[in-house]
């Protein structure tokens, strides 16, 4: 009860600590607002995309229907975070002294203030995220009483979902603050919120693998590291970069991937930023969209146990059949958008080559990567046969300790937090609206593109229905 009082106090505190920040968000909305404004006056029913059966029946891919201004998917190019390459964030963005990876606060600042952060920038983020440290202690409570083996994904979206009587924003709206002014206590939640997630991210950890250690963060290590430190691995300087560079990775996505569009969803019904990350975490615990770190640690080490160390190619290939003939994916392979090689596998890859080139599991992951565009490719039907992101994640992981693969999802939930809450303070200052696509049913799309496929379906249901009379 104690905690909860010290963790209300300390958020009123911080209200006043962001200011020059949130200032200067504030001081770019005029001008687009009369941008938004004179686009929508001048070309509103000018159309931008056109929907085919095929899109409609699967899964809406690659009709452009969204708006956001923090990231976008080049297909070629991969993930571009207000513009910048994953390979121009790696090289630029600010690192604190010594540190080969950067700091997490400066991508953060790119992405909610569309500034590119000095060092200095980046260490204000920093301390506004270390001042508001602090889980109530009816979250550590209510962990702990879920069952032992509930999964970690499971618990981190209830976590946040627990914090929502803190919303700021969810204060504010119901003491009737305009719409145009929602913008301001959503970003002292996205604040509070992401402060919070290594910390959260170390309490699950701990309290599932490490007989409930308290996670402590240390003051004097930046965000990211600190999660290395709070599951008691800050003696470890590799494992530290590599959280650094781990987060900036997974830390935004455009906003139609499945998880930053549940979030987006809900979030435009004008609820808090609680409410919509827990939501987001929920799509990201699916095993074809952040799951897929977890499942490709398990496939890598299923291979591994079967031919009791490297396989040969051919091997190797026919595992993949074997996993292909089943029905199953091949995880950590193919992306909705991208069409060559995930940028951010490649910088995983770049990192193991450096600092565990003798790694057996990312031997493996090369092996894998030699052959599996080709297997993927002879089916004939995978769009994009290379790697993405969780091709090599949990093996990285695994490597330095985090064995229990249904973890990985945690952390790639910590850092993709950071763009989901910068997409929906935006899509807030910016007024977009509540979603509200149509549908229509199986019968109305055969009218609507063959009146005479209706009659033979029409056809088919009576004369099934004879027999069966
Ligand atoms: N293994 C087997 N089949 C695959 C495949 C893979 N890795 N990738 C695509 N396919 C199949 C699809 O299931 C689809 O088959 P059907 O026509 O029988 O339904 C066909 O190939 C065409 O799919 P696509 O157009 O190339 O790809 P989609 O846009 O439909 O799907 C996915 C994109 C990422 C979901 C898909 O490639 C996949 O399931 N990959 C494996 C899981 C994975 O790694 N997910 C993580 C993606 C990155 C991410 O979101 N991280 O969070």
């Amino acid at each position: 009860m104690e905690n909860n009082h010290h963790h209300q106090c300390k958020i009123q505190q911080n209200n006043k600590n962001n200011i020059s920040f949130e200032s200067r968000i504030a001081a770019q909305l005029p001008a687009w607002q009369k941008r938004l404004q004179r686009l929508l006056r001048q070309h509103s029913s000018t159309p931008i995309d056109q929907v085919t059966v095929g899109q409609m029946y699967g899964g809406m891919r690659g009709v452009f229907s969204l708006i956001t201004e923090i990231s976008h998917v080049d297909p070629a190019m991969g993930i571009l975070m207000r513009g910048y390459s994953i390979d121009d964030l790696l090289d630029k963005l600010p690192r604190a002294k010594d540190n080969s990876f950067p700091l997490a606060g400066g991508l953060y600042h790119l992405l909610l203030v569309d500034q590119f952060p000095t060092l200095e920038d980046a260490q204000a983020v920093e301390s506004m995220w270390r001042e508001r440290q602090g889980l109530p202690g009816y979250v550590i409570d209510l962990l702990r009483a879920m069952p032992p083996d509930t999964h970690p994904m499971t618990l981190f979206s209830q976590a946040i979902l627990a914090m929502q009587p803190y919303s700021a924003a969810a204060g504010a709206y119901h003491q009737g603050i305009s719409r145009q002014e929602y913008w301001r206590p959503m970003l002292e939640d996205a604040l509070n919120i992401t402060a919070n997630l290594p910390l959260l991210a170390a309490t699950i950890y701990n309290l599932k693998y490490r007989d409930g250690a308290e996670a402590q963060p240390d003051p004097d290590l930046d965000w990211s590291a600190n999660f290395a430190h709070m599951i008691g691995k800050g003696a470890n300087n590799h494992y530290k970069e590599l959280c650094r560079l781990f987060m900036i990775l997974h830390a935004d996505q455009e906003n139609g991937n499945a998880s930053a569009h549940t979030s987006h969803l809900v979030s435009s019904t004008l609820s808090d930023l609680y409410l919509s990350c827990s939501a987001g975490l929920n799509a990201l615990a699916g095993p074809l969209h952040g799951l897929a770190s977890q499942e490709t640690l398990r496939w890598l080490l299923a291979l591994q146990s079967r031919y009791n160390g490297l396989p040969s190619q051919s091997e190797l290939e026919a595992f993949a059949l074997e996993t292909l003939n089943t029905g199953k994916v091949i995880p950590g392979y193919g992306h909705g958008v991208l069409r060559s090689t995930d940028p951010r596998f490649t910088a995983q890859f770049r990192f193991a080559e450096r600092y565990l080139p003798d790694d057996p599991i990312f031997n493996l992951v090369k092996r894998v990567y030699e052959v599996m565009p080709g297997v993927l490719q002879a089916t004939g039907k995978i769009k994009n046969p290379y790697p993405n992101v969780d091709a090599i994640s949990g093996t990285l992981q695994h490597h330095y300790g985090i064995t229990q693969s249904e973890f990985c999802t945690v952390l790639f939930g910590t850092s993709r937090l950071l763009g989901l809450s910068a997409h929906a303070v935006w899509a807030r200052a910016l007024g977009l609206s509540i979603e509200r696509p149509r549908a229509l049913t199986t019968s109305l799309v055969e009218d609507m593109v063959s009146p005479s496929l209706g009659v033979d379906q029409q056809t088919v249901s009576i004369s099934s229905n004879n027999k069966q009379n």
